[in-house]
């Protein structure tokens, strides 16, 4: 049996505990097989990013053309992507190749370090958000693409008129909820709050299990609803004693996804 494939388009945290690294391990739990076009590289634990390097654009399309002329590409997401460089040759591959997308317009990494040059985020904004089949801010991050303050269903209908077809804004373990909207309705997303000091890479591993929802072909509110109870379980079974800082979360293979197979 073929297993649905999805590609990250991110940057490796040698840590192993967000990024490339998080995005592989969320889609191998979702009985994906995972593809990488690795933009850039951080030196990172789980205190600090004390490196940030970007790849040459060339060697990024070149993963991505490696990829899809031979093994193809049920549904990709976007992490980290660093530059406005970086963006604008991802949008422009991606624009040619249409393809399930969803894209965590990650700003920062948890411990603090900027993951996106402050002038590529309205190149995110303008490039990539209108290829996005989901956008998943989280809070700080829906302000920052919304550009300005407000609630969150304010927000959500800001990004949507911005280019976005549909977003959903996450955090949720605070409201409760996370919420969707798609251009047309608000949608709440139940999130359960767990207890958990071990989070690093929540949000990597909410985009990609969300992302391997879509490769399965799981309906977007679904594929929401999977991508949060996959998460707060991973924050619940999150490794506490890996590094002296924020530990990396630990998502479970869930039993029978070695089996699963597109429905679309
Ligand atoms: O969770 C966002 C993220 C994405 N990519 C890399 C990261 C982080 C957070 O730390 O390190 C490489």
């Amino acid at each position: 049996m073929t297993p649905p494939r999805c590609l990250s388009i991110a940057t490796s945290d040698s840590g192993g505990g967000a990024g490339i690294q998080a995005d592989l391990k969320a889609f191998a739990a979702a009985g994906c097989h995972g593809m990488t076009a690795i933009v850039g590289v951080t030196a990172q634990n789980t205190t600090a990013v004390l490196a940030t390097y970007a790849l040459p654009v060339w060697v990024i399309t070149a993963q991505l053309q490696a990829v899809y002329d031979d093994i193809g590409v049920d549904a990709a997401k976007t992490g980290a992507l660093l530059s406005a460089e970086v963006i604008i040759a991802v949008a422009d591959f991606l624009g040619r190749h249409p393809t399930p997308l969803v894209v965590d317009p990650v700003l920062r990494a948890s411990t603090g370090a900027a993951l996106l040059d402050p002038e590529a985020f309205e190149v995110l904004i303008g490039s990539l958000l209108p290829l996005a089949t989901v956008v998943t801010p989280n809070l700080v991050e829906a302000r920052a693409l919304a550009g300005g303050g407000g609630d969150r269903r304010t927000l959500a209908e800001r990004i949507v008129a911005r280019g976005a077809r549909a977003v959903l804004i996450t955090g949720g373990e605070g409201e409760g909820s996370d919420l969707l909207f798609d251009g047309a309705e608000h949608l709440e997303i139940p999130v359960a709050w767990v207890e958990g000091t071990a989070t690093h890479g929540t949000g990597c591993t909410h985009s990609a299990t969300l992302a391997a929802e879509l490769a399965l072909g799981t309906p977007l509110a679904d594929a929401a609803r999977r991508a949060a109870s996959v998460t707060a379980a991973a924050i619940a079974q999150g490794l506490v004693g890996i590094g002296r800082g924020r530990g990396p979360v630990a998502v479970a293979q869930a039993s029978g996804t070695s089996q699963r197979v597109r429905t679309r």
